[in-house]
């Protein structure tokens, strides 16, 4: 049966936002939680992932977690240590110690960012490449990958990491034509990891179904998502407006693309 009740962290942010509004058509009641406000959610749990008491009466009851809270962008070590290493950390706390059995993370293609991006017609890049993270952030996302291995081993906790590209209504750019996960298509992906039978410690990369696709779709699909967006039609309009990638472009060579030589930084 499918889980009713979800804890969303990060219902603040740009993907909690776009979730909140996708996600209750499949049938889930949504619990919020973020250390901002919600916007007209006053149910919402306002508390950072490092409020133990918050945090584990949150996910008190829940059939699972949708964990997106954290820092998105590169950031100094200490601050990436306490909102991402130790908030995954205590997010699986809380989950081991009130029996929650599900897990989705949102993890992202900056764990495995310095990994060259395939030429025209090479082979697509697997779930087996090895980690190269781009930044302190995405080091981060790959330390929540394999604490997520570990819960698993250990306790019996299923996650499913998503390596998602980029998630934003429209592809902004060239870059995000090969690596765009359109809302609708994000909303589709995390109800097939919620509801697969038996997901283990399973690792994804997220994406729609992009006609310039980077990366290798098949672990998704194994869980029973079946994208049906492509950036395609955005792609005249954005190579007009900013020219192909150039490989030699040391900020262009990488799958991670400029976080690999000027990350966006967090601005807090
Ligand atoms: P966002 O920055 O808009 O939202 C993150 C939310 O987490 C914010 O509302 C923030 O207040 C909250 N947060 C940060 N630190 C926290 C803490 N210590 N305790 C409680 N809440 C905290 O980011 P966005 O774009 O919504 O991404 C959501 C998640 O998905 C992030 O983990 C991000 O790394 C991941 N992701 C997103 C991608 C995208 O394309 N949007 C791509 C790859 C990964
Ligand atoms: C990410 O991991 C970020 O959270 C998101 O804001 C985008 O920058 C995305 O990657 C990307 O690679 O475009």
């Amino acid at each position: 049966p499918a889980p009713r009740t979800v804890l969303l962290t990060g219902a603040a942010g740009g993907l909690g936002t776009l979730m909140r509004e996708l996600l209750p058509p499949y049938g889930y009641r949504l619990r919020l939680f973020d250390e901002r406000p919600v916007p007209d959610a006053p149910d919402a749990i306002t508390a950072p992932l490092a409020d133990r008491e918050a945090l584990r009466a949150a996910v008190r009851g829940v059939d699972a977690i949708i964990h997106l809270a954290g820092i998105s962008l590169e950031a100094s070590f200490d601050q990436i240590l306490r909102a991402n290493i130790e908030g995954v950390h205590q997010l699986y706390e809380a989950a081991r110690e009130e029996g929650v059995r599900r897990v989705v993370f949102a993890s992202s293609n900056h764990a495995v960012g310095f990994t060259p991006r395939p030429a025209d017609g090479s082979a697509a890049i697997g779930i087996g490449t090895p980690r190269r993270p781009d930044t302190f952030y995405g080091l981060s996302k790959g330390f929540g990958e394999d604490l997520a291995s570990l819960y698993h081993d250990l306790h019996g906790i299923e996650t499913v990491s998503l390596r998602i590209g980029s998630c934003f209504p429209e592809p902004t750019s060239v870059r995000m034509l090969s690596i765009w996960l359109s809302p609708a298509d994000c909303a589709r992906l995390l109800h097939a990891a919620l509801t697969a039978e038996y997901v283990g410690h399973t690792v994804a990369y997220a994406s729609s179904a992009n006609t310039r696709l980077w990366w290798d779709l098949s672990t998704a699909r194994a869980l029973g998502y079946e994208p049906q967006d492509d950036s395609e039609p955005y792609a005249a309009a954005l190579i007009a407006a900013q020219g192909e990638l150039d490989p030699d472009d040391p900020a262009h060579a990488h799958l991670g693309g400029a976080f690999c030589t000027d990350p966006p930084r967090w601005p807090h």
